[in-house]
């Protein structure tokens, strides 16, 4: 049955912290569980609109969960408007910046209104966009943190199941050699046709990036993400400037317009948002004209499920990161067959919970 109108009635959020299969220590942090805040938003119809948010804190889950009873306040009542909504909720919230966990709020309330709207229409996400239902390319993230060359080579194996033809590493050792090593372990383990990106999640200084970098550019990586601090546009504009290799960032920007600022400063050769922080589909599809306008390959950063349903109206799509992280709490987890995540065929953006999983990684913030 497909409604005409959704007016908002509440949102409720859980939280839950859930383990991960493989660890994953990055240059600046190790991350052995996953703490998310599942979001249900209520209408009146009695359409429930889902969404996840990601935190590296349990305890910044409380904290999103606050910011979306303000939201919900602001919001009662009001249609499920999400383009009108993301606007107004920014001037709301600008008081205490743009940036940061307000961002995520939104992002969330967000994604949940699109999925109600998608599942009001009867359609997936992805179509209700304009888009169809067709497999969308990915490359495998779970693993090869900063590891040793041989737990390393040993992981990659593991991470081609699925049929991947592309995986990220983690780089940041304390040597440049060390980095290389873990490479040329993984390159030794895995097929010749498979691609490598690499990440040293902002590790480095400005002048460490630009000499480790020309050492990787005979490495052949696909990218080289984040290799400084994210907010130093004009050191990344001398790295990408200097360095063979594309450099690749974005999954720290908050709002499209942060986006627009680093492709205005040559910031980097691709651009990967990451839909908590853009500002969920709205936010994206924006990033998404601006990438298109400026042409620059755009990937996905983390929620392969609602990235997945993205990337097919992405004008410059290039890459789906995927990663399992929110398996134990979804009814159906996203499916990748032969290195493309599926798409499943069903009304809304595919999130839907499995409430033993929520119940059994339930956690109080
Ligand atoms: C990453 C993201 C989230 C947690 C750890 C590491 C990494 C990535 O930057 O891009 O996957
Ligand atoms: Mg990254």
């Amino acid at each position: 049955m497909s409604q005409t109108k959704l007016t908002i009635r509440n949102i409720r959020y859980r939280a839950v912290e859930v383990p991960m299969n493989r660890p994953l220590p990055t240059r600046i942090v190790v991350l052995e569980t996953i703490p998310l805040l599942l979001i249900d938003l209520e209408t009146e119809e009695g359409v429930t609109g889902h969404a996840y948010l990601f935190a590296y804190l349990r305890s910044q889950l409380g904290l999103m969960g606050q910011l979306l009873d303000e939201i919900a306040a602001f919001t009662k009542g009001e249609a499920v408007a999400p383009t009108e909504l993301f606007d107004r909720l920014f001037k709301r919230l600008s008081l205490h910046g743009h940036q940061g966990l307000a961002t995520l709020a939104i992002s969330g309330f967000d994604v949940a209104c699109w999925d109600a709207l998608s599942k009001a229409a009867g359609m997936p996400l992805a179509q209700m966009l304009g888009g169809t239902v067709r497999p969308v390319r990915a490359y495998n993230s779970n693993g090869l943190g900063i590891m040793e060359p041989k737990a390393a080579a040993d992981e990659a194996v593991e991470l081609l199941e699925g049929g991947f033809k592309a995986m990220k590493i983690r780089l940041g050792r304390e040597t440049l050699d060390a980095d290389l090593r873990a490479i040329a372990a993984v390159r030794s383990a895995i097929p010749d046709d498979i691609d490598l990106m690499s990440d040293f999640n902002q590790g480095l200084t400005t002048m460490e990036a630009i000499r480790r970098g020309h050492a990787l550019d005979d490495e052949g990586l696909i990218w080289i993400e984040e290799p400084i601090v994210y907010d130093d546009l004009a050191g990344c504009a001398k790295i990408a400037a200097e360095v063979a290799t594309p450099i690749s960032i974005g999954e720290n920007f908050y709002g499209p317009l942060a986006m627009a600022e680093a492709i205005t400063a040559e910031a980097a050769d691709y651009m990967m948002p990451d839909l908590q922080r853009i500002g969920g589909v709205t936010g994206w599809l924006r990033a998404a004209a601006l990438a298109h306008g400026a042409r620059i390959e755009m990937s996905s950063h983390l929620f392969p499920e609602v990235s997945a349903q993205l990337m097919t109206v992405t004008p410059t799509a290039h890459w789906l990161e995927y990663v399992d992280w929110a398996a134990p709490i979804l009814a159906e987890p996203l499916k990748i067959a032969d290195g493309h995540a599926v798409i499943p065929d069903a009304a809304g953006n595919g999130l839907a919970w499995n409430e033993d999983g929520v119940a059994k990684y339930a956690v109080d913030v």
